[in-house]
């Protein structure tokens, strides 16, 4: 048994009782996920201001065997940042660990504080004129040491790669207590295993992310963005190989978007317009970048002429000024929060080998068609990385009743999509993670050798089980 007095005061005598958060109201934000599949419980949510405070935390954890979960923004899809209920766990937030420390404009990188908002972390870089490219719907809220935890991708992953490809250093605390000052800013370093990479992507299981050195890119000088009407999914395969010969590095995003995504954002998100008119079975929203002035729309508007000439698109709307560009991308990054309003949705963060995405959507539509009656498909995502956001809403949410028995069919419909990403050697998780949410999940798909090299690095890095216990494996 705990006494949750007894554990206050003495993490209060080591850190300051005014690093505690203890009062129920004040502690009740940190307790539920962003979609409210879990609801924990906890003694108290520490909140460090210094890496040695952390690391004060994490080794009396250690010593007191007591269960520690690492909160950044509290954005992920996965329950990974949300304590269990036993009411044993204590929340650790990194959300007062927000510094830059340091701007490197000749060295491309940066050094920043795991609790840095990640949008705070693109201005930084754009006051030295320099760009960071990790681009989410969640930048004004999740933070930067979350990104890494959970490997993040994004807007902008075809052309720059998932947050592990835009980190040079890392600063953790490893759940001993010591403090890893992995924050090198080298692009080549070759010094044995690469505990940056290990500890991206761990979902706070391996020890906490205090800090990590960034790699920056020139300033953007040009952009072209368009939403295209198509009519099918393999018309969006075609045109990324088109646009990819034509402008090579420069495709920067490549978003798939069914019609049903334009309808629940313009139904539910203010201001939001479809710049099309005319109503199409599936939209693109791509978007060049370069760091010269170049004439990207001349680039863009006649790749596409030569792609209407082969019926390859419908209709585009090219975006021309930095207002309508906005609007195209509000368009596309509010389909979460458009779906989150309509009601229950069933969300499956996949991946597959990109040549294949048609036939998977044709597939597993035709399951959801024949299997969920009562729901609407709304599969749209990072077609150009592969990655869909297969996701399927209750159609009739305000009757309880009805949401509870679409909800309680959950496994049976996440068993059907996932044996089928399996069949086509894809991933049950392409950028949100594993958390509490796909833990099962992972014991089915994922390689028995891989798993048992996974759990052997937890028990050697954290053998007491203390770090995010629960998640991940
Ligand atoms: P949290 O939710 O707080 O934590 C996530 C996990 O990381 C937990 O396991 C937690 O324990 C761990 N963690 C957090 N901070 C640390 C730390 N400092 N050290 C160790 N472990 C830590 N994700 C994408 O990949 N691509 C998208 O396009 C995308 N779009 C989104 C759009 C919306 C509207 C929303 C709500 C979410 C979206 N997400 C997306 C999911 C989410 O924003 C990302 O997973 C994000 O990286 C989580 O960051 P966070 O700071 O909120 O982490
Ligand atoms: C996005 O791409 C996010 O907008 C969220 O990854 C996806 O809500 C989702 O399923
Ligand atoms: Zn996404």
């Amino acid at each position: 048994m705990i006494d949750p007095e007894a554990l206050r005061a003495q993490l209060g005598r080591l850190i300051g009782a005014d690093r505690l958060l203890l009062q129920p109201s004040d502690v009740a934000p940190y307790l539920v996920d962003h979609r409210a599949l879990y609801r924990g419980r906890t003694w108290a949510v520490a909140l460090p201001r210094s890496v040695e405070e952390v690391a004060r935390i994490v080794a009396w954890c250690n010593e007191q065997r007591v269960g520690l979960v690492p909160q950044g923004g509290n954005t992920g899809y996965c329950g990974g940042a949300t304590p269990d209920e036993s009411g044993r766990q204590l929340l650790l937030s990194l959300r007062h660990l927000n510094r830059i420390r340091a701007l490197d404009a000749a060295n491309f990188s940066m050094t920043a504080e795991a609790g840095c908002v990640l949008a705070s972390v693109q201005q930084a870089a754009d006051g030295i004129e320099r760009f960071f490219p990790l681009s989410l719907g969640s930048e004004g809220s999740c933070q930067i040491g979350g990104n890494l935890a959970t490997n993040a991708g994004g807007l902008n992953v075809v052309r720059y790669g998932m947050t592990r490809e835009l980190v040079l250093g890392i600063e953790a605390v490893l759940p001993d207590g010591r403090v890893f000052d992995g924050l090198k800013s080298l692009r080549k370093d070759n010094t044995g295993y690469d505990l940056k990479s290990l500890l991206i992507g761990s979902e706070g299981t391996l020890g906490v992310i205090t800090a990590a050195t960034l790699k920056l890119w020139p300033q953007l000088r040009s952009s072209a963005t368009a939403l295209i009407g198509i009519a099918a999914p393999a018309d969006a395969i075609a045109l990324l190989g088109l646009l990819r010969a034509a402008a090579g590095e420069r495709l920067s995003s490549f978003e798939l978007l069914p019609r049903i995504a334009l309808e629940l954002t313009m139904r539910h998100v203010d201001g939001v317009t479809d710049p099309l008119g005319t109503p199409y079975p599936w939209y693109l929203l791509c978007e060049l970048t370069a760091t010269a002035p170049e004439p990207l729309s001349e680039l863009l508007q006649q790749t596409l002429a030569g792609a209407a000439e082969r019926s390859l698109l419908l209709d585009a709307a090219f975006a021309g000024s930095e207002r309508e560009r906005a609007a195209l991308w509000r368009l596309r990054e509010s389909v979460p929060e458009a779906q989150r309003r309509s009601g229950a949705s069933l969300k499956h963060d996949i991946s597959i080998p990109v040549a294949q995405l048609p036939r998977f959507i044709d597939e597993a539509s035709a399951w959801v068609g024949r299997h969920v009656a009562d729901g609407v498909l709304v599969c749209y995502g990072h077609a150009g990385d592969g990655n869909l956001h297969f996701n399927v809403n209750h159609l009739d949410s305000a009757d309880a009743a009805a949401r509870r028995a679409f909800l309680a069919r959950e496994p049976v419909i996440r068993r059907a999509i996932h044996d089928l990403v399996a069949s086509y050697h894809g991933s049950i998780s392409a950028e949100h993670g594993i958390g509490r949410l796909k833990r099962e999940e992972l014991q089915r798909y994922a390689s028995p050798v891989g798993l048992d090299a996974m759990r052997a690095i937890k028990r050697a890095l954290d053998p007491n089980g203390i770090m995010n216990p629960g998640k991940l494996l």
